[in-house]
């Protein structure tokens, strides 16, 4: 039984026997040598002797072998083109790691185990009626008895670490129009269909994120989650990259201690709210997300139009370098505080976009520090400029052209839609 030995909690999961595991794979994706590593590490995971002599190596290691030969694979070919079969066996291999540290059974196996199951929710293909996402669940639920208190963490001020003259002291005449919870009719007819930027007020203080998430809280709701992080302060730089680690991790190194100008962390993807639907529940997608250009206005048939949803967690400094969107969308800010300056598409021309095909949506300059010799016309270009503070949603009208930088450390969340 694959549930030998597993607390009932988990064990109720997992299906009756090893066949209802789907070990089978396309043979001309994933090789049978392969298969018979994760058919041998699940033998062994359930302490299976009797198919033959007793399993030289133990589960832990062939389910971490497993995985090691699916990373292999997931690696053997741009992400888009990996074939689903790499990605359900890297989930499959996932599971099996994840089963062995339930096994042993200690705190930081448990932990391991979320890892295990983090790693299979990022990388791999959903499976087995989404097992891994019911066990990260059930995980949680059991870490959160032996949870460490992270309460010293709610008492993080988001001071400003940038007083810098340049974007804390903005020009009326620049300013990003305001409105208090405008009707949609007249969002569509004033801001939406002339593409005209607005800060809407009012619209999202019914969030339960907007009193309830803190560093302290994000920590004690996920601090045990892998997630993916880019390290740079913008994506433009030559040393900018990405790597996965715990959301805990995340906070103590590049927020708390901030380890460096030159290499911060920030955290933006837009599958953190499917990940951990704990934060999904805070938020609600605005209802003007709903409101398209077409006649008629409100898309009428429920879901028709798909809202993506990001989220955008790193500490005071970090930029976004200026750049546009194919999609509408709708800035909000959870905590701290960010600088928004906007061009109209209008005015590309004077924004020198990179020539290369990839980064084409984004300018060449360096929004603060322009260099004026290399790109003269930029200064010409008018813009608006806005700050944005907890409880504040920005529209940005889609191909409009936006720089963020972080004045604080920060969460926002943002909505595109078409
Ligand atoms: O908040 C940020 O740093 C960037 C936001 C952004 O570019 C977006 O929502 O499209």
């Amino acid at each position: 039984m694959l549930a030998a030995g597993l607390p009932p909690d988990v064990a109720a999961l997992l299906p009756r026997g090893a066949e209802s595991l789907a070990l089978s794979f396309c043979p001309s994706e994933v090789p049978a040598a392969v298969v018979a590593l994760l058919r041998e590490a699940v033998e062994a995971q359930r302490g299976d002797t009797a198919r033959g002599p007793v399993n030289v190596f133990p589960a832990p290691e062939l389910s971490k072998a497993a995985l090691d030969v699916a990373w292999e694979g997931l690696n053997s070919a741009c992400w888009r083109d990996v074939s689903v079969e790499w990605r359900r066996y890297y989930a499959l291999s996932a599971l099996v790691a994840a089963l062995c540290e339930i096994k042993a059974g200690k705190e930081e196996n448990l932990r391991e185990a979320v890892r295990f199951c983090d790693l299979g929710l990022i990388m791999g293909a959903a499976i087995l009626d989404n097992i891994l996402m019911r066990l990260v669940a059930v995980l949680q639920k059991r870490l959160t008895g032996l949870k460490r208190s992270h309460d010293q963490l709610d008492d993080v001020p988001c001071d400003l670490k940038r007083p810098d003259a340049k974007v804390c002291r903005l020009s009326p005449e620049r300013a990003v129009p305001q409105l208090v919870r405008p009707s949609i009719d007249t969002f569509r007819r004033l801001h939406l269909l002339p593409a005209q930027p607005v800060l809407l007020q009012d619209t999202v203080s019914h969030w339960p994120a907007l009193t309830k998430w803190s560093l302290g809280y994000l920590v004690r709701m996920a601090g045990c989650r892998t997630v993916p992080v880019e390290l740079g302060s913008r994506y433009t730089d030559a040393h900018w990259t990405q790597t996965l680690m715990t959301l805990q991790e995340f906070v103590e190194k590049y927020i708390i201690n901030a380890e460096s100008q030159a290499t911060v962390g920030y955290l933006a993807q837009h599958e953190l709210f499917d990940q951990i639907p704990d934060l999904r529940n805070d938020i609600v997608i605005p209802d003007y997300c709903c409101v398209s250009e077409r006649e008629g206005g409100e898309d009428e048939e429920e879901g028709s139009e798909e809202v993506v949803i990001n989220a955008w967690f790193g500490p005071g400094g970090t930029e976004s370098p200026l750049h546009h969107d194919p999609q509408h969308n709708i800035l909000v800010q959870v905590f701290g505080q960010k600088y928004v300056r906007l061009y109209s598409p209008e005015h590309t021309d004077k924004l020198y976009p990179h020539p290369s095909h990839l980064l084409n949506n984004t300018s060449q300059v360096d929004v603060l520090r322009p260099n004026t010799c290399q790109f003269p016309r930029f200064t010409e270009a008018p813009f608006q400029e806005v700050v944005l503070s907890p409880g504040d949603a920005l529209f940005i009208p889609r191909k409009h052209w936006h720089y963020v930088n972080s004045l604080s450390h920060s969460f926002s969340v943002s909505f595109w839609w078409s």
